[in-house]
């Protein structure tokens, strides 16, 4: 049904993909999956990439699977055989937050309208959140018989606390980007007007530094969450170890004496 699921544009060290299923929302069917993945996959394998930002064309960031895919939806005819979706959560959803969390530079959701079910948290596993105003996320497995996915059961809990959490998923309300920033669940939310250059900007700075140390932080804040404080510094101390062997270590220490800007390169 779509020309071109997925807008990509390149300005710079910066990449921009446009979810763009506008009529459905930016909801996920096969086709915004496969263009999604490989368009991820070329720019990790990309140098001249530094930073991604994602967002969504027309009034909705992500509504999460399209529920209307015949791979996913259920059978609605009565007396129809139930679907095995445990599949899909494997072949999709699964691949796709593991290769953001893995990312070698950092990735910005510029959530731009509502952002629910796995719509939500796809954009929750990205580094930096930045919503616009008017923008929401809702946990809407629980209105049609599911629990949070692509990450959910994860991502949520950690920013927020158990409470909030409980709350958010159990009962699918929608959580306002003012109520998201405040309780902790993304960055920060920005006029709608202002949400596309801020995000571009918020790249740009993110793409001229150290990409490597970047990927290090958030893998050894992921790590840290199951160590105690003595584990935490040996995995610190190795994670120094490697980076202070790096070009780009030697290249800010440099620029910092020298008084100049760095040109930081490591990926
Ligand atoms: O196989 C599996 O399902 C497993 C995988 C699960 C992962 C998941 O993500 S499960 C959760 C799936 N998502 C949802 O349940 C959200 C469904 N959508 C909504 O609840 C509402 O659309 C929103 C709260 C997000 C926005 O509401 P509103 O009133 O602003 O917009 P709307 O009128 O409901 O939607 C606009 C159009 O987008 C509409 O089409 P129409 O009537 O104009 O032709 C609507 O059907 C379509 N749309 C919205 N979400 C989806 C969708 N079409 C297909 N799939 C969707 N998820």
């Amino acid at each position: 049904d779509d020309a071109e699921p997925l807008l990509s544009r390149q300005d710079g060290a910066v990449l921009t993909l446009t979810l763009n299923r506008p009529q459905a929302l930016n909801s996920f069917n096969g086709a915004l999956h496969d263009a999604l993945m490989s368009a991820l996959k070329a720019a990790a394998g990309d140098a001249g990439v530094r930073c991604v930002v994602i967002t969504g064309a027309g009034r909705g960031f992500c509504a999460g699977q399209d529920l209307s895919d015949p791979a996913a939806a259920p059978d609605l005819t009565p007396g129809a055989a139930p679907k095995d979706i445990g599949n899909l959560i494997e072949a999709r959803y699964k691949p796709l937050a593991m290769l953001i969390h893995q990312f070698p530079v950092p990735v910005i959701a510029a959530v731009n309208g509502v952002a629910a079910g796995a719509g939500a948290n796809f954009a929750l596993n990205c580094d930096i959140v930045l919503a616009a105003k008017s923008a929401s996320f809702i946990q809407a497995f629980s209105k049609i018989g599911l629990i949070p996915d692509c990450g959910g059961s994860w991502l949520l809990p950690r920013p927020v606390g158990r409470a909030n959490a409980m709350a958010l998923a159990l009962l699918g309300d929608k959580c306002s980007a003012e109520e998201a920033q405040r309780i902790g669940l993304i960055w920060r939310c920005v006029d709608d007007a202002a949400l596309q250059d801020e995000a571009q900007a918020l790249a740009q700075r993110l793409a001229a530094m150290p990409s490597k140390a970047l990927a290090e932080t958030r893998r050894a804040f992921d790590k840290a969450d199951h160590m105690d404080l003595g584990t935490a510094l040996s995995m610190e101390g190795e994670a120094q170890r490697r980076l202070g062997m790096s070009h780009d270590y030697i290249e800010g220490v440099s620029a910092f004496f020298a008084k100049r800007a760095p040109t930081f390169k490591d990926r």
